[in-house]
């Protein structure tokens, strides 16, 4: 049973850094294909997304810039949502978690749930950093892992040996804020008791979707549910988020996949309010389809914890289908953000102008439908050029060639009964059922076919041949061509928009919907008159897949770079902590050997506030007739310390070069002493 109304949602991107090949070929992408599909298959569409602005990954990231968390997400909002344009994404609306009417929907969501009794509350022991005077997420707390012994654990998990951790499994915690130990101190906090929806779950999911939910998301949901369901907190101590609309909750903000879930509908009403529409026939009637679009990371929160929600709630209907997709990998080795091991859409769209679609094809073709699948740059050149140009575009571009060479760009006569007619209807049918099926890949190549079919029809038929002695022949060879052509213009716009478009300009034709591709006799009438030849793929050369494969090399040379030669950086700190230290320039006036120690060497520097001794253990790399008129940097306020018996007041600043040799920080051109370097 199929509903004449589509809910389409696709994961929140988090705002906390552009999109990359990996989020495109298993969301985003297919997303698009299947919401375009819908559409041309007259349904009423709503397609929704938006970036999620909320959560530890956003403040994390703020943290590590320096900037506010609203910064964050203010900049990436706008990277992600214009790539997705770029990409030709068609989202019905793409909106952003801190809207204000974001807020008034989960808000009013959660006390929907409240007032329902849903909730317990619950009294834990969390960590809190009493000089940040904040309660630490998980993130925020590092130790020693109780498994491996790696220093840099976190609370919820040590990287090192992967272990999933909980805060109190840490050995000798530490806050990030302040570097401080935590201290263990009482927090409320509102949970959902999942284990009471673990019947409900079952019957929904388990015997209801055993054989339409892919197996990749069943088997993932069937395990969760063995395990058995606990109570999860759906509010957090937190000071980014959606606050808790209840008095009692200060500083407590809605978990955010708790908020994140609720901004589908939020979105949705959004779009409805611009669009007279009525959200709630897309989220609250039997007669919609409701379909998440997600990453395999993210099933356990679009099958279990967000149905449980809306099953709280009372008025929602499930969701029809989930299908998750696996992972990206990008030349063999895993996506990382952290590592900028990816191909960021942004990037691609500058550096490929005018070339989403092939973008969006190789994605299609190499979708991560059931198992992780790899990109990579040699293939995805060798499917540009020996499919989309090899092929496809050879193919559109004899049939408009030829019907201009030969008739001034008029279809000639043709059967209209010809057997080769329905390779269209079958490809369009084949794509319909794929999709239907969310078998993306099977789709794609359908489409493909039937462009490979044209090419070999006209290679058998070879019109440029019969013209001179069968010209009746070679019009109806090309008739029958140029309705394939026609039908690929429409068939490939799911996959392709921006090339359809350019095809049905091409031809001369305007968009029809699925069912008439399927029943129309012809697409493209004897008589008509179809527009001279345009390029829609061109070759890709060498040149350009080995300047990104280089591009992919520099990075695994840097991050190799990075991973041998430097310590790992140590504990963050504030903006605060750094304007108290006093660095400025100087002049060294004066160097001597400290007596009875080989390393030490004594100076007088002026230092534009005064002239003062530091002693400094650089012997080894320098004479003391080498220092002597130096301009240096020097730490002012460090407190005096009596080395050798003399007190050196402050630090000169140096750094050592690979062989071991010191070098001083000089500034580039000389300046005043005194100067403070910040
Ligand atoms: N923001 C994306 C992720 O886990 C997460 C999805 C939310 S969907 C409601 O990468
Ligand atoms: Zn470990």
């Amino acid at each position: 049973m199929r509903s004449e109304r589509k809910m389409i949602t696709a994961a929140l991107p988090y705002a906390n850094g552009p999109v990359h090949i990996g989020h495109l070929a298993g969301v985003y992408i297919p997303a698009d294909v299947y919401a375009r599909f819908q559409r041309r298959s007259g349904k009423d569409v709503a397609f929704i997304c938006g970036s999620d602005e909320h959560g530890i990954p956003i403040t994390i990231r703020a943290k590590k810039e320096g900037v506010t968390p609203q910064n964050i997400v203010d900049k990436y909002d706008e990277v992600i949502k214009k790539s997705f344009a770029d990409l030709g994404i068609s989202f019905d609306e793409y909106s952003r978690t801190t809207s204000k009417k974001h807020h008034e929907v989960s808000q009013d969501f959660f006390k929907t749930l409240y007032n329902k009794g849903k909730f317990t509350e619950e009294v834990s022991e969390q960590y809190f950093d009493e000089q940040a005077g904040e309660f630490l997420a998980d993130r925020y707390i590092v130790g020693t892992c109780p498994k491996c012994g790696n220093d840099g654990a976190y609370g919820d998990q040590c990287e090192k040996c992967g272990s999933t951790l909980s805060p109190s499994e840490l050995l000798n915690p530490k806050s990030m804020l302040s570097g401080n130990v935590p201290v263990l101190k009482e927090t409320k906090n509102w949970y959902l008791p999942l284990n009471d929806y673990e019947d409900f779950l079952n019957e929904w999911i388990i015997e209801g979707h055993k054989d339409d939910w892919k197996p990749n998301v069943y088997g993932q949901v069937k395990s969760w549910l063995n395990d058995g369901l606990k109570p999860r907190a759906m509010t957090r101590d937190l000071n980014w988020g959606v606050p808790v609309p209840l008095p009692d909750a200060d500083g407590k903000v809605l978990y955010v996949w708790f908020d994140a879930p609720i901004g589908y509908i939020s979105f949705t009403q959004e779009w409805a309010e611009k669009n007279g529409k009525n959200w709630k026939d897309y989220w609250q009637n039997e007669n919609s389809d409701l379909i998440h679009f997600i990453g395999k990371d993210n099933i356990v929160f679009h099958c279990i914890i967000f149905p449980a929600m809306m099953k709280a709630h009372g008025d929602y209907i499930m969701p029809t289908n989930v299908p998750a997709f696996e992972f990206l990998n990008l030349e063999n080795d895993k996506i990382s953000t952290s590592r900028n091991w990816a191909v960021w859409a942004h990037e691609y769209v500058e550096e490929f102008p005018g070339q989403q679609d092939v973008l969006r094809y190789t994605l299609l073709a190499s979708a991560p439908e059931t198992k992780d699948n790899n990109f990579t740059w040699k293939d995805f050149q060798i499917k540009n050029n020996s499919e989309l140009v090899g092929i496809f575009g050879n193919f559109i571009n004899r049939v408009a060639v030829l019907i201009h060479k030969y008739y001034d760009g008029i279809v000639p006569q043709g059967d209209e009964n010809a057997p080769e007619l329905l390779e269209i209807k079958k490809a369009a049918n084949e794509i319909e059922n794929f999709l239907e099926h969310f078998e993306f890949r099977n789709a794609l190549t359908s489409m493909m076919n039937l462009a490979r079919f044209g090419n070999q029809f006209l290679q058998i038929e070879e019109p440029w041949k019969t013209i001179k002695d069968s010209p009746e022949k070679a019009a109806n060879s090309l008739f029958i061509a140029a309705q394939v052509a026609a039908g690929l213009a429409q068939i490939s716009e799911p996959f392709m928009p921006f090339s359809s478009e350019k095809l049905l300009k091409m031809f001369n034709i305007s968009q029809l919907n699925w069912k008439e591709i399927e029943s129309e006799k012809i697409l493209i009438k004897t008589g008509h008159q179809i527009n001279p030849a345009e390029l829609l793929f061109s070759k890709i050369e060498d040149e350009t897949i080995e300047f990104q494969i280089q591009k992919l090399e520099n990075t695994k040379q840097s991050n190799k770079k990075t991973n041998l030669k430097a310590s790992p950086m140590k504990d963050e700190i504030q903006f605060d902590d750094f304007t108290k230290i006093d660095l400025r320039t100087a002049t060294i006036l004066t160097a001597e050997k400290v007596e009875k120690a080989d390393k030490l060497l004594k100076f007088t520097v002026d230092t534009g506030v005064d002239v003062r001794t530091v002693v400094s253990g650089i012997a080894e790399s320098f004479t003391p007739e080498e220092c002597i008129g130096k301009q240096v940097m020097i730490l002012l306020n460090l407190a005096p310390r009596k080395i050798r018996g003399i007190e050196s007041q402050g630090m000169l600043l140096l750094a050592t070069k690979p062989d071991g040799k010191l070098t001083f920080m000089t500034p580039e051109s000389e300046v005043e002493n005194g100067i403070e370097v910040s």
